[in-house]
Formats: structure tokens, sequence, C-alpha cells
């Protein structure tokens, strides 16, 4: 008998003995939760102001009597709502504005030339010294009174600040002396929506969209407001709210009107509004009739050619019509030449001609071109090395205000990838970074897959470009190559459904996504505590157990879907279910082995990476097992560093991952008593999805690599 089947037959029992291993798997019940303080819906994500513990509720009185806000801008009009708002709630008083700082227990917000002449100097020093969007909240002594100051040299660093200390009073905070302060690192905080014109949302799992297109510009769903409150309270400041795979109609004069009215709001809360546009936008509407490309646009020309005067023109043209209406739009963000969209190359230009056409109209309004780097052809040899290969050799060539966009990973948005070496590869290029909160290929809404490790792990991660300690997090933030200009892009997960991302654990993914932008070097274990303190009310034996599922549950995913590095395991259509068969170019299993040979013997995707990098990658025994089959075709029975062959750690690894979500089935079971009873219905009704869905990739996997393997 072979070796496999003996392995197998031994495993066998032992996996059937203890559960992880089941032809289906066996439906857990779904108890009935009892009485519980915990009141959230979901609907009001992490702005759930529950009513303190009567002991916070007494300290945070003294601290909250009256609120003193002078300024009149609409963002400190929000700013000063909020957080009346958050005291009434928290605190079960409802405290008053006042016009004067006078009285002991005040909390003053404003800009610092508001707050400059009752401010110790000392905190005038420190504020004076904030950038852009950063704040001071620090406990004072104003007119022989105590009072706590939350200050800012903008108006959205005033709305931050008070989304900070609100946050503290959410979070059982009980140190009552403040004196804190914080800035971005990021200056471009973004969120993207692959929002159709029609309704739907390309890979959107919370719902339809937040955008109702028919209903603007005159009615508005309140759900525009709550939208930008939500972001603002985590420190996002753009949106680019339509589809990269753009509708060209969304420059056309009645779409701009219906987004002038989202800007408007938008701008209250601090959000700049950008666009996708179709490179083919100048072409008019009934496309070519003789010519190569087939684009259709809403202009009038013949053409898109970023070379020609009149499309040049036509652009600038758009562009001061869109400034018109909204004075402080943000700019644009393309996919061209990429997935069949129109770009450049259908002129026989480069991504720099088309890039910089379009940052040469915005340039002139203060606006900001953001091109995406998502570019394959499935015509070399791996796929993972096109982005590097097309757009390396233009470093140093776009305009100033021109982002590179690129998704963290270089296939596309996989549940573990190992960086795109783009990063730390294009020192004279504002490179901005893509993430996905919406979980294409990790379950949709029905995972739990908290992806704050995930994020995290990648902004960790060492490029060499300068040396040791040359983090993705620093290629981000600019602080590598001291650039003063940064971005990060978040591709949404919202919808118009009752849970917003299409359950309550998804929405602590948009949360890790703003924080991580905000701090990129923020620990995605402080932010899940923050967020279940602020989302859930219950004790801290429950929270500590959330905490625990939560963290597990990317790596439990991975383990159960693509673990040991492989990837796009998934059917083509949908990317939800497991689909090995079919994606054979990804893990390249034959009778030997499995996993992708990226090493200088194989595509030499390596050598786009440093080169103390390229002696581990190349190295199957110095590669990090979690990339293991990414790099490197690993015969079945290598012995691996865990002491199992290669067959045997993948068995292991998918059954740990099933596992997992059993565990956590069991831990949100016993939480039953301390969680609101529809929300804990809701999520024990995914995670018994997750289960099926976990057993339904690693049934799947491995019988598949079962089959092809021969050894
Ligand atoms: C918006 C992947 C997704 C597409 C997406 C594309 C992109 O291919 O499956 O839906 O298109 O990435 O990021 O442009």
């Amino acid at each position: 008998m072979k070796r496999k089947k003996l392995l197998l037959t031994a495993f066998l029992p032992c996996l059937l003995a203890t559960g992880l291993l089941r032809p289906a798997c066996a439906a857990t019940d779904l108890t009935t939760p009892r009485s519980s303080g915990d009141r959230s819906t979901g609907s009001s994500l992490w702005l759930n102001y529950h009513e303190l513990a009567p002991s916070l509720q007494k300290d945070w009185s003294g601290v909250v009597r009256q609120v003193f806000s002078p300024g009149e801008s609409a963002i400190l009009l929000n700013a000063r709502d909020e957080l009346l708002l958050a005291i009434g709630q928290m605190t079960g008083r409802q405290v008053a504005a006042t016009d004067s700082p006078a009285g002991k227990g005040t909390v003053m917000l404003g800009r610092l030339d508001q707050l400059v002449d009752f401010l110790p100097k000392s905190a005038v020093e420190k504020a004076s010294a904030l950038t852009e969007g950063g704040y001071l909240i620090e406990s004072i002594t104003t007119g022989g009174k105590p009072a706590t100051a939350i200050v800012s040299r903008d108006d959205a660093g005033v709305l931050y600040g008070v989304f900070h200390f609100v946050r503290l009073m959410q979070s059982g905070e009980s140190r009552l002396r403040l004196s804190l302060s914080s800035e971005p690192a990021i200056t471009l905080r973004m969120l993207n929506h692959w929002d159709n014109l029609d309704g739907s949302i390309e890979r959107g799992y919370g719902g339809r969209s937040l955008w109702k297109w028919e209903e603007l510009p005159e009615q508005l769903s309140p759900r525009y407001e709550q939208y930008a409150r939500y972001c603002a309270s985590i420190g996002i400041n753009a949106v680019a709210i339509n589809n990269v795979n753009a509708n060209p109609k969304i420059l056309r004069e009645d779409y701009l009107k219906k987004v002038e009215v989202l800007a408007g709001i938008f701008r209250k809360w601090g959000i700049q509004t950008y666009l996708c546009v179709s490179f083919a936008s100048p072409i008019r509407p009934s496309g070519i009739v003789e010519g190569r490309p087939r684009w259709r646009g809403v202009g009038d020309l013949e053409s898109a050619d970023p070379l020609d005067p009149e499309v040049r023109q036509w652009w600038q043209t758009k562009v001061d019509e869109i400034y018109t209406l909204i004075p402080d739009f943000g700019g644009f963000l393309v996919k061209a030449d990429s997935e069949g969209q129109p770009g450049p190359s259908s002129y026989g230009r480069t991504h720099v001609d088309g890039a910089n056409m379009l940052a040469d109209a915005l340039a002139s309004h203060g606006g900001t071109l953001i091109w995406r780097a998502f570019v394959y052809d499935n015509k070399g040899d791996d796929r993972a090395k096109e982005a590097y290969d097309e757009f390396k050799p233009f470093d140093s060539k776009f305009l100033d205000n021109v982002f590179i966009q690129v998704k963290n990973g270089p296939l596309d948005f996989q549940p573990r990838e190992p960086f795109t070496p783009l990063f730390g590869a294009m020192p004279q290029t504002h490179l901005a970074m893509e993430l996905q909160i919406a979980k294409e290929y990790l379950g949709h809404a029905t995972t739990l897959a908290y992806l704050g490790p995930m994020w995290a792990e990648i902004l960790a991660s060492d490029t060499y470009a300068k040396g040791s300690g040359s983090t993705i997090a620093k290629v981000i933030d600019g602080s590598l190559y001291g650039q003063k200009k940064s971005c990060i892009a978040g591709v949404a997960n919202t919808g118009d459904g009752p849970e917003w991302c299409g359950s309550v654990f998804n929405q602590a993914n948009w949360y890790a996504f703003g924080r991580l932008a905000w701090n990129p070097r923020l620990g995605a274990e402080e932010i899940a505590d923050e967020w279940i303190r602020m989302t859930f009310r219950c004790d801290a034996p429950s929270r500590a157990a959330i905490l625990k599922m939560m963290m597990g549950s990317h790596e439990a995913l991975v383990d159960y879907t693509m673990p040991l590095g492989l990837n796009l395991l998934c059917a083509y259509d949908g990317h939800y279910e497991p689909s090995p068969a079919t994606r054979e170019a990804f893990h390249k299993a034959d009778s030997k082995g499995l996993g992708f040979n990226r090493t200088k013997r194989g595509s030499n995707y390596v050598g786009q990476y440093h080169p103390e990098l390229q002696s581990i990658f190349n190295d199957p025994d110095k590669t990090p097992l979690k990339y293991l089959l990414w790099f490197h075709h690993v015969p079945w029975d290598k012995q691996l560093s865990t002491g199992r062959t290669l067959f045997d750690e993948l068995t292991f690894r998918y059954n740990r991952g099933v596992k997992s979500v059993d565990e956590m089935v069991q831990t949100w079971k016993s939480l039953g008593g301390e969680i609101a009873p529809a929300t804990h219905a809701s999520v024990m009704k995914k995670l018994l999805e997750e289960q099926q869905f976990a057993c339904l990739w690693r049934d799947e996997c491995v019988r598949y690599f079962s089959g092809v393997a021969d050894f």
C-alpha cells in the first residue's frame, strides 16, 4: 500500500473520534440566550453609547458637566453634538453646551486659535506642534476650575479628538486625568466602494449600495450621514464612492449633481469625495464606429488617447466642472488596462502617460490621482510578477499628485499572501496600499474572520529596502523615504443591510481598517479589545472569550481554506467555495508534490524582493511554513520542521482550522446570557454556516490533494 494511504488510514479513526473529520458537519444547537445587559443590535456599530456602570458614571459625571465649543463650522458642530449625545447616553445626564468655560468640569473643544486664551502654556505648545488631523486631550485648570481640553489645529482634528474622548468613556477608562495626543500616521485614509450605479456592489456582502442614485439629489437616506459619522469616528477622511470598474455615466452632469449632495454630507464629517472614472470617458456614448478601442464614454470624442490635446482638454473641462460643484473634491481613482478596463495601452501609451494626463488636469485644483497597479494578463509564467514588472520601471516618472495604489498581495486579496514586492521597490513614487475589508476570498459575510491580525502582519513585514526595519508600515506612511503624502485604502464592506456589513463581526473589520490607517503600528489585539468594549456590553471574562475568538479567527480560516501558503483555490464564480480542481495553475499539485516554485529555479518571483528576503524565500528550509507552498513546489513526503510530512501537515492544518471553528461555536454558545439575544442569535447563525463552510473546504481540498498525490 502506498504511504499516503497508510497515513490516512492511521489518521482517520482518531480524526473521527475527535470529530475533526466528518463527511459533513453536524449542526450545533442554537441555544436561546438568557436575558442580558447588552442591548446592542449591531445597527449602532461601535458607536453604541451604553450606559456606564454606576461607579464610572459617577466618575465621569464630574468631568463632563458642560461642553464649551466656540466653533461654528459644520464639523465642529458635529463634534459638539457627538460629545453631548455620548455624555447624555453614557452618564444618563443631559449636559448643556455653554458659552463660557468657567464652570467646573467643562469639556472645551475647538481649534487652537479658538481655545488659546483658555489653555495653559504647555498645552498651547503641544497643540501648536500637531500635524493635520492631530489632537490633544488634556486635563487642565482654567479660571481655577478643573476642565478638559480637546484641541487641534484644524476642525477635523477636533472631531477625531472627540471620538477618542468618547472611546475612552466607552472603554471603561477610569483614569480621569488625561494627557494624550495623537496624529494620523497616514495622510489619506480612504474607503473604496465597489458600488455600481444600479445599486449592486461588486464583491459586496452587506446589502445593496448605500447610495440610492435614483433618489438623489432630492431625497437623502439617513444612512449617508450615519455612514460619514462612522467613518469619521475612526479617522477615515476620504471615500471613493463608485466601483473601480467604473461606469462612465458617473461623470454626466446629472450624476455629478447627485455626487455633489453626497460630498456635501461627507464634508461635514471631514471626508473628501473621490470618484472612480473610466479611462474611456471622453469617448462618445455610442462608442467608436471605426477603430480599435470599442469603449463607450460620456464625451463627444473619438479617442481617449492621453497624449491627444483634445482628450486632455476634455478632461480639464470635466475636472473644472466637478470643482465648481464640489470645491473640495479629492480626485480620481482609476483602474486602467486591467481586467478589461480601458486604458492608455490601447493607444500605445504607458501608465505614466495615462496617470499624468489625469493628474495634470486635477493639479490646478489641488486634486489627487490614484492609479491602480492591479494588472495582469495571464500570459507570463507567473501572474504574481506582473505588477512589479510593469510598474517598477516607471519609478520617479509619475507627477507629485499621483499615488500608485498597490494591493497588499501580488495576486488578489488572498487569505494570506506575502507582500507585493513593489513596496520597497519604488522609492521615488507615492505608493498607496489597498486592502480589502470586504471578504471576497474569505467567506464573504459568512465567516467571523477578523482581519486585524492579517493586516498587522502585512504592515509589520520587513521589505529590507533600506536595511532591516524597513517595514511596509514605513513605506506606506512615507517615513521610509521622507514622503509627506501617504495613502491607504480599504475596499469597503458596507451595504444597506441591517448590520451594515453583513454581520456584527464584520463591522470590526471596518473599524480595524480605520484604526490601522490612523496608526499602522497599532496591535490587532488592542484594536479588537477596543471594538469589543465599544460594541458589546459584557463582563471581562466574556470580553476575553470574544477577543480569543476574534484573534484566532483569521488563522482558522487560513487553515481550513488555504494553509501553508496555498492560494486561489476558490471557484471562479463568486470566489466562495473551494475548487482546487480548476486552480492547478496556482497550486501546481502533481503526483510528486504541491506548491508553486517561485524561486530562482522557478518563476524567479523571489528575485523581485530585496536580497535579504531572497536568501530566505529561495530556500524551502528557511521559508516560514505559512508561505512554504507560495514559494516552493514541495514533495508530498518531505519532512517539515514540525516533524510531519507535507501531506500530513496539510491535513493537520485543514483539520485544525475546522476544530477552531467548532471551538468558536462553543464559545459563542457559552456567551448566550451575556450578549443581546438578537445579536447572539444572528452571530450564532453565521458561525454555524461557517462550520459548514470550513468542513466543505477541508473535505474538498483534502479529497482533491489526496487524489493527486502519489507517494
Ligand atoms: C473590482 C478582483 C475582483 C474583482 C475586482 C478586481 C479589482 O479581480 O474579483 O471583482 O474588480 O479584483 O480589484 O479590480
